[in-house]
Order: C-alpha cells, then sequence, then structure tokens
C-alpha cells in the first residue's frame, strides 16, 4: 500500500471510530488523525553529471517539502540504491531559487547587462518568429548555416524536455549549423580514434569494468577522480571503493592535487605538473627500456610505431619510432627519468620505481580522466597513455584496463526521446570553434576544412568545404555557454555585447538568470523537472548499475514558466508547422506513448505506464564486463581493433597525413607520435608574470555551473582558489584571505584556501562557478574559471583548452 492510501485508511477508520464513540455505541476515547494532503511521487536529478539519480518527493499543499532517494530494495551490491549525492538532495533549491526566471522578458539595457523588462508569452512569442524569419528568410548572409545552439549540457537526461525539444523545432524550421566533439572529451575521442580506432571513450564498449580493479594488483591513474566526478550512489564512485575495498592492489594517483578519490586508503600521490603526463610517460617507458622490460615482439604484435619494424612503411628509415623517439635518435634528446622529472615535477626515482611496478605487475589497471586531455596538448596526453598501455603490454588480462576508462558500453535501458529528427544543415564546426565563427569575417576569410576542421557530411574528406557565413542568431537551451563555460568568457562578452556585434538575435530559455541568461535578447522561463512528467533512463556513466523510471509531476509550474514542448509548439504554430512539430500529442502523451516504444535494449518487459509511475524505480545489475581488449588480445587477427592497421596505432599514420595537409596556426604542432609538447603556457614556460599553472577541476559542488545558485552547497563546498601553503607564506597569503587571480584574460578575486593538497608552483580552481561581471573586463566577484582560460583550441581535436592557464595571485 503507498503510504498516502495508508494514511487515508488510516483516518477513515479513526473518523469512524469516533463517529461510532458519538453514538453511543462504543465508549473507548479514539484521537482523530488528521487527513494530511501529502503526496509522494518520484522524480530524477536530471544534470550532465554521467548519472540520473532517482528522487523521491513528498508535496503537502502543493510545496515540495522533502527530498529523498531511492530506498527500494534490499540495498546488495548487485541491486543496489541509486542513492542520490548531495547535489540531487539539493534540488529543492533548483525549484525554489530566487534566481528562477518566471516571466518571459526582453532586453533593455546593453547585451550581457541583464536588464530586461517582463513581456507577456504573446510579444515574446511574435518577436522570436519575426526575429528569426528575418534570418532565415535572408538568403544573403543568413540562413539555416548562420543559426547556432552551443554545447548543451544542462538537460542531460531529459526524454521529453530541455534541448532535444528544441533542436527537434530547429531542425524543422530548417536547421542550424551543426557542431561536432564536446567540451569534455574532445581531445581524448580523438586520440582514442586514431590509437584505438573507436572516436568516443563513451559508451563504446571499449574499456574494462571498475571492477577489474578487485583482481588487479596496481591501479595507476592519471588525473582520475571519480569520487568527486561520478558521485552517485548508483554509479562509479560506488564500485570503485568497493573495488578498493575488495583488492589489494596498490594505489596510485598522478594529480597535481591529492584528491578525494585518492583519500582513504594506503595510496601513493604523484603530483605532476598540468599538461606533462605524455613527458611522464615518455620517462616511465624509457626507464622500462633501461631495465629490459619491453618485449618488442609482443609490442609490435599488437601495436603499430614502437619498433622500426613495426612502422608503416611510409615512415620507414626517419627515426619516426616511439623508441627512436625516447632513446633522442631524431631529436637528440634522450627521454629519460631526468628528463621527465624536469618537465613533470615527478623526481627521477620515483619514475623509475614506477617503472619497476609495472614491469612487476601481473595486473596493472591503468586509468585516466578527462581534465589531462582539457588542455593545449591533450590529444598527445592522452594517446601517451594508451602507448603506455600498448609498452607495457598487460591490458587485456583479468585486473587490467587499457585506460579507456569505466565506460561498459552496456545499458540495460534505452528509453527513447521525443524525435529530434535530422538537421537539414550538414556543415559542421568543432564546437569550441563557435566564437570564431562570430569573430571573423567569414564573407573575408572563411573557416575551412584544412585550417578549422570544418566538414560537410555530404562531403566527407573534401578539403575545399568551407564555412563563410557568420553566426547570426544564437539558441541556447541548457547551456551556460555565453555567458560562463565556453574559455574566455571576456572576449566572448566583447563579441556578444558590441554595438556593432554580427550576432543579431540571442534566444535563451531558461531556469534561472544565468550569467549567459543575461545575454538573451528575449529570455523565457522553462519549468524545472518537478513541474512536468518524463522518462528517465542511465546516464552516460551510470556503471554497473541501470535504471529506469517514470516520473510524475510535484507542483503546477511557477509563474509564467512552461515546458520546452509547450514553448517550442507554439512557436512552431507561428511558422505553421504545428502539426509537425507535435505529430498531435501533447507532451503527456508523448511520454506515454515513448514508454510504449519497445525498448531498444531492454532486458525487463515494461509494466503498465500508470503502474510504473507508482512503482519508482526499476533496475538492473549489468554484469562486470570482462576487461578491455580480452579479444584483441586473444586473438589480434581474428578480432583486430577498428584502426587502418587494426592494431593500437602508437604512430599514427593518418595523423602524419594531415601534418602535411593542415593548415596550422603558427605554434600548432600535430605529431604522428604521442610526443610531449610543452602546452602554451605550461609548466615548463618560465613566465615570471604569471608564476602560477592552474589546476581546473570539476568539483563535487557543482555540475559544471548547474546547482551553482544552491545556497545550501555554497556553504558546504567553497569555491575557494587552492594553495600550497610554501607558495602561500612566500606571497603573504593566508587561509580564507581574499586574493586576486590574473592571467593574460582577465581577473577574479575569490578566497584562497592554504592547502597541502595542491603541488607548488599550481593553484587549484573548481570550474563552474558564476560569472560575476557587469562588463567585459571587469574584475569577476563570481570567481569562473573562464574569466581566466584562454578560446584557442588544441591542434588536432580543436577541443577546449579550459586546463592550460597561467596566473599571479596576489591578496586582494
Ligand atoms: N561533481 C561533478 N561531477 C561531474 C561534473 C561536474 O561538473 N561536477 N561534470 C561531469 C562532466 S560533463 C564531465 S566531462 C566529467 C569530467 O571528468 P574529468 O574531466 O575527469 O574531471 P576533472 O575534474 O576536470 O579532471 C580530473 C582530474 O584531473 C586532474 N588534472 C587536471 N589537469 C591534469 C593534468 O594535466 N594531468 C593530470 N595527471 N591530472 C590533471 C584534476 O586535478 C582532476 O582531479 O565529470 C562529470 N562529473
Ligand atoms: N575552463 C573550463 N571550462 C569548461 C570545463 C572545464 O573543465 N574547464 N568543462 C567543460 C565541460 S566538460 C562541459 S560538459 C561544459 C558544460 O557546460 P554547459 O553545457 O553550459 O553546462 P552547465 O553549466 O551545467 O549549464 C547547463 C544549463 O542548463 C540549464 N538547464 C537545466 N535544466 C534545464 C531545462 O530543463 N531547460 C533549459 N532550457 N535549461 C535547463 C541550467 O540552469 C544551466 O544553466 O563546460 C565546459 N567548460
Ligand atoms: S550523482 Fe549526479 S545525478 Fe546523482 S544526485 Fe548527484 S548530481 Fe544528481
Ligand atoms: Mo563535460
Amino acid at each position: 500500500m503507498q503510504r498516502r492510501d495508508f494514511l487515508k485508511s488510516a483516518a477513515l477508520v479513526s473518523a469512524a471510530a469516533s463517529l461510532a464513540g458519538c453514538n453511543g455505541k462504543r465508549t473507548e476515547t479514539v484521537i482523530p488523525e488528521p487527513e494530511l494532503p501529502v503526496t509522494q511521487g518520484w522524480q530524477s536529478c536530471y544534470v550532465n553529471c554521467g548519472s540520473n539519480c532517482p528522487i523521491k518527493f513528498t508535496v503537502q499543499d502543493g510545496q515540495i517539502t522533502q527530498l529523498e532517494t531511492d530506498d527500494h530494495g534490499d540495498d546488495q551490491y548487485e541491486s543496489r540504491q541509486i542513492r542520490a549525492c548531495p547535489r540531487g538532495r539539493s534540488l529543492r533549491q533548483r525549484v525554489y531559487s530566487d534566481e528562477r526566471i518566471l516571466y518571459p522578458m526582453k532586453r533593455v539595457g546593453p547585451r550581457g547587462s541583464g536588464e530586461f523588462v517582463r513581456i507577456s508569452w504573446d510579444d515574446a512569442l511574435t518577436e522570436i518568429h519575426q526575429r528569426l524569419e528575418a534570418i532565415y528568410q535572408d538568403s544573403s548572409q543568413g540562413g539555416p548555416e548562420s543559426v547556432f545552439f552551443p554545447v548543451s549540457t544542462g538537460t542531460s537526461g531529459m526524454k521529453t524536455s530541455g534541448t532535444g525539444i528544441w533542436k527537434r523545432l530547429f531542425h524543422q524550421l530548417g536547421g542550424y549549423l551543426g557542431t561536432r566533439g564536446s567540451y569534455s572529451t574532445h581531445q581524448v575521442d580523438t586520440a582514442t580514434q586514431y590509437t584505438y580506432g573507436i572516436g568516443s571513450v563513451i559508451l563504446n564498449g571499449l574499456g574494462s569494468s571498475t571492477r577489474e580493479i578487485e583482481r588487479s594488483d596496481l591501479v595507476l591513474c592519471f588525473g582520475y577522480n571519480p569520487q568527486e566526478t561520478f558521485m552517485s550512489g548508483g554509479g562509479v564512485s560506488y564500485e570503485w571503493s568497493e573495488a578498493l575495498h575488495h583488492s589489494n592492489a596498490e594505489v596510485i594517483m598522478i594529480d597535481p592535487r591529492y584528491t578525494e578519490s585518492a583519500g582513504g586508503k594506503e595510496q601513493q600521490w604523484l603530483p605532476i605538473r598540468p599538461g606533462t603526463d605524455a613527458a611522464l610517460v615518455a620517462g616511465i617507458v624509457y626507464a622500462l627500456w633501461e631495465i629490459g622490460a619491453v618485449d618488442d615482439a609482443h609490442v609490435d604484435r599488437y601495436a603499430v610505431g614502437w619498433t622500426e619494424a613495426s612502422l608503416p612503411e611510409s615512415a620507414k628509415g626517419k627515426n619516426a619510432s616511439y623508441k627512436a623517439y625516447i632513446l633522442g635518435d631524431r631529436d637528440g634528446v634522450a627521454k629519460t627519468p631526468e628528463w621527465a622529472a624536469s618537465i613533470t615535477g615527478v623526481p627521477a626515482a620515483t619514475i623509475r620505481e614506477l617503472a619497476t611496478k609495472l614491469h612487476r605487475s601481473k595486473a596493472p589497471f591503468i586509468q585516466m580522466g578527462w581534465g589531462l586531455q582539457r588542455q593545449a596538448n591533450g590529444e598527445n596526453s592522452a594517446r601517451a597513455i594508451y602507448t603506455l598501455v600498448a609498452i607495457v603490454g598487460k591490458f587485456g588480462l583479468p585486473g587490467t584496463s587499457n585506460a579507456v576508462g569505466a565506460h561498459n558500453g552496456t545499458h540495460a535501458y534505452i528509453t527513447p526521446g521525443i524525435p529530434a529528427g535530422a538537421n537539414p544543415v550538414t556543415k559542421s564546426i568543432p564546437c569550441f570553434l563557435w566564437t570564431d565563427a562570430i569573430e571573423r569575417d567569414l564573407q573575408q576569410e572563411p573557416m575551412t576544412a584544412l585550417t578549422h576542421d570544418v566538414l560537410d557530411s555530404q562531403r566527407p574528406g573534401d578539403p575545399t568545404v568551407q564555412l563563410e557565413r557568420n553566426i547570426r542568431a544564437i539558441i541556447v537551451a541548457g547551456s551556460n555557454m555565453l555567458g560562463n563555460q565556453h574559455s574566455n568568457i571576456n572576449r566572448t562578452h566583447r563579441l556578444l555585447a558590441a554595438e556593432d556585434s554580427k550576432v543579431d538575435f540571442v534566444l535563451v530559455s531558461e531556469i534561472y538568470m544565468t550569467p549567459t541568461a543575461r545575454f538573451a535578447d528575449i529570455l523565457l522561463p522553462e519549468i524545472t523537472q518537478f513541474e512536468t512528467e518524463d522518462l528517465v533512463c542511465d546516464g552516460w556513466h551510470s556503471g554497473d548499475m541501470a535504471n529506469l523510471l517514470a516520473t510524475t509531476a510535484a507542483i503546477a509550474p511557477r509563474g509564467e514558466s512552461r515546458s520546452a514542448y509547450d514553448i517550442c509548439a507554439d512557436i512552431a504554430e507561428r511558422f505553421g508547422i504545428r502539426q509537425t512539430f507535435t505529430e498531435g500529442r501533447t507532451k503527456a502523451e508523448w511520454v506515454r506513448h515513448l514508454w510504449q516504444t519497445p525498448q531498444a535494449s531492454s532486458s525487463l518487459s515494461l509494466p503498465d505506464f500508470d503502474e510504473a509511475k507508482a512503482h519508482g524505480v526499476y533496475r538492473e545489475y549489468l554484469p562486470a564486463s570482462k576487461p578491455g581488449f580480452a579479444d584483441f588480445r586473444a586473438d589480434p587477427q581474428a578480432n583486430p581493433l577498428k584502426t587502418p592497421s587494426g592494431k593500437i596505432e602508437i604512430y599514427s599514420e593518418a595523423i602524419a597525413n594531415l601534418t602535411r595537409d593542415w593548415d596550422l596556426p603558427e605554434g600548432d604542432e600535430v605529431t604522428a607520435l604521442p610526443e610531449f609538447r610543452a602546452p602554451w603556457e605550461g609548466g615548463v614556460t618560465d613566465d615570471p608574470d604569471y608564476p602560477f599553472q592552474v589546476a581546473v577541476y570539476h568539483t563535487k559542488g557543482r555540475a559544471h555551473s548547474s546547482f551553482h545558485s544552491h545556497k545550501v552547497l555554497r556553504e558546504a563546498i567553497q569555491d575557494a582558489l587552492w594553495i600550497n601553503p610554501g607558495d602561500a607564506a612566500a606571497l603573504g597569503i593566508q587561509n580564507n584571505d581574499t586574493v586576486r587571480v590574473t592571467s593574460r584574460r582577465g581577473v577574479i578575486v575569490v578566497p584562497a584556501r592554504v592547502t597541502p593538497r595542491v603541488m607548488p608552483g599550481v593553484a587549484g580552481l573548481g570550474q563552474g562557478a558564476w560569472r560575476n561581471a557587469r562588463d567585459a573586463g571587469q574584475e569577476d566577484m563570481g570567481g569562473c574559471i573562464n574569466t581566466l582560460t584562454d578560446h584557442r583550441p588544441s591542434p588536432l581535436a580543436k577541443g577546449c583548452t579550459g586546463g592550460t592557464l597561467r596566473v599571479k595571485i596576489e591578496r586582494a
């Protein structure tokens, strides 16, 4: 029985009893129980953290009074409750935040000023229609190619709300300029494509399950912090701690910061200068070679380019092998542990010890996170770590990992969303380059296939593809890119706020008044998930516990907020395509319809929809996968990788060809081997003006910028600049002092946290804090990392380099 029903019947019993008492037929006194207007139901924490944890809500008098987490079942490892982290538990503050946008608004001040007036929905829709129609119909400089959606991750997991709905509408209106890659993993995806043959590290089936750690004797992690980045109780952080609990493996964490994941067990923390992992790998490989621990024949069997013999014909006779690189045959620099120590900050003796440990280990579990690849040289850092896997040679065995990560590649349930349809515009740019498509005069100086990796899916491989139209309209739904999450925010501010900005129209549909919302011309209020129903399945990083949930609305929409679906249906109506957009269904009807759509890979026969809504969480444990590359190891001929050679490509002929064809900006270099190249504002750069590197990280206090407005989280997890006690003393900085942090792009003002948990010469800063500056170039009192970062893309992937920066730190 539901608690609600139980309460009702209890109330009826006591009412009956007291009535009986009045009639004088019974004598005992029964205290009447009031009937509580309490309802409970299920919601989800939709956010881009990789999971979608179930949330149980209680509503009283039309207000959400309490949130709890998954409470089903016996909570054993294989039937575990998918408990929400503190962020999910704080979601009441999302619904009732002071920052909620409750009415449509129109900008009155300059762009970015945040000055708006309230307007009616009717006026908002009319203006959106007029502005968009003007741009779509301008055949000289407008048209679909000039409409743009920045990367939008805030509604990940939603099936009938959020970004996907907006994209459906815009596909039907004529499309928009496409993007490729993500801010998350563009460099490591590219590295994985060229080295292992698959262009994504997420849900690709290549990696090992975290549970392999139970059978490992050495866990070696490069910038991997699952306890903070994958916090779902159903997911990877739980698997990680359980696996370590059942394992005798030695754990070594290579990270500029001593992270949450490094605490608790007997582990070794090796602080490393940001952006130098490829040098560390080279030093380790040299040390392995030095002690005779590399079996050339074994490596050559599985990989291309360790020895001269395994190089492709085009590369032979040029000292182009990785071994030649290590020994310095081409550049005269042997990549000894001493060489690596001078770059990375990891002592040479420690590098030699590490090599010995890898040599002795029977089952090394080598893993990497992605902070190390959100860097100027991120592709080569990731490729170098894959190279270490190949050269150590112990992959595909129980207890090992090939460094791809804990992505089993198996979803038990895939709930379809309202189909977004295809984008009629076939041209796309790497997602990080959108501000260039505003800044450059593309009619004079187009972005091309060879300069900016512009692609046209209808003309694959065509080097003459180019983008000649600037971005004129920006549609933001589920993203904080304009004001916070894209690098060098002061530059974006200037581009959008200029009197003569090429961008004619910025439409933002949001829940909160975010730094991006402040740039809107028209700002629309969207509902939160608690004000609607939807379907949820596990996310892109839910580990081996899958889940499925039908959610219900807890409360009526606040203010005049509306669902993306209803807003888009009304815009579609103005364009005369309402029926095409809705297919005759309301949002609620879509949810029911989608539930009845056969599940792509579910092993569960789905119950009736209404029953499911009352039931809550369905879960399915996915048996731990075999270690990544098991089949490839067993028989590399029969089970080749999807690379051109079928092997692990340490040397990439495809990249060598790009270096010949591409037109790279000065200072950029793309190398056929994963050679170390110092990042432009790197640790080996001697820069007295900006003496500190910054280790940028994803903090447990937010998912990116989402949750920033939850005051309870801001109190619990201080946004502060980590600084080593030695550095702090030299600068006269004490714990909690306010500091001014300056880069070549901007200034932030934040408290300092003096802690030995960050290495000397490096400061630590969590990303995602909301920028707080009215004008471009003004000091940012909110402490947003992207006030400091540079917008220069990485050379190969053209990805986000938001972890490469140097700063100056002073007491404010
Ligand atoms: N709590 C929380 N969880 C999240 C997110 C969030 O914002 N908050 N975001 C989600 C998303 S979308 C993503 S993409 C993932 C991000 O997952 P990651 O990219 O893996 O997370 P980061 O914290 O950026 O980086 C991981 C670690 O790398 C370290 N590091 C930085 N630079 C270097 C380097 O050059 N070398 C080495 N060895 N280490 C380095 C950082 O100090 C950090 O501890 O997390 C997801 N989960
Ligand atoms: N320097 C630096 N920059 C980074 C990173 C870094 O490590 N360093 N990390 C990068 C990474 S990995 C990522 S994934 C990106 C993430 O950057 P974004 O994709 O911008 O993600 P969020 O900051 O979470 O912003 C999501 C927005 O969606 C809104 N939202 C939530 N629900 C709804 C809804 O139902 N409807 C609508 N319309 N909006 C909704 C939220 O209020 C929030 O403002 O940031 C990147 N930026
Ligand atoms: S782990 Fe992610 S999905 Fe789960 S409650 Fe936390 S932020 Fe939400
Ligand atoms: Mo991300």
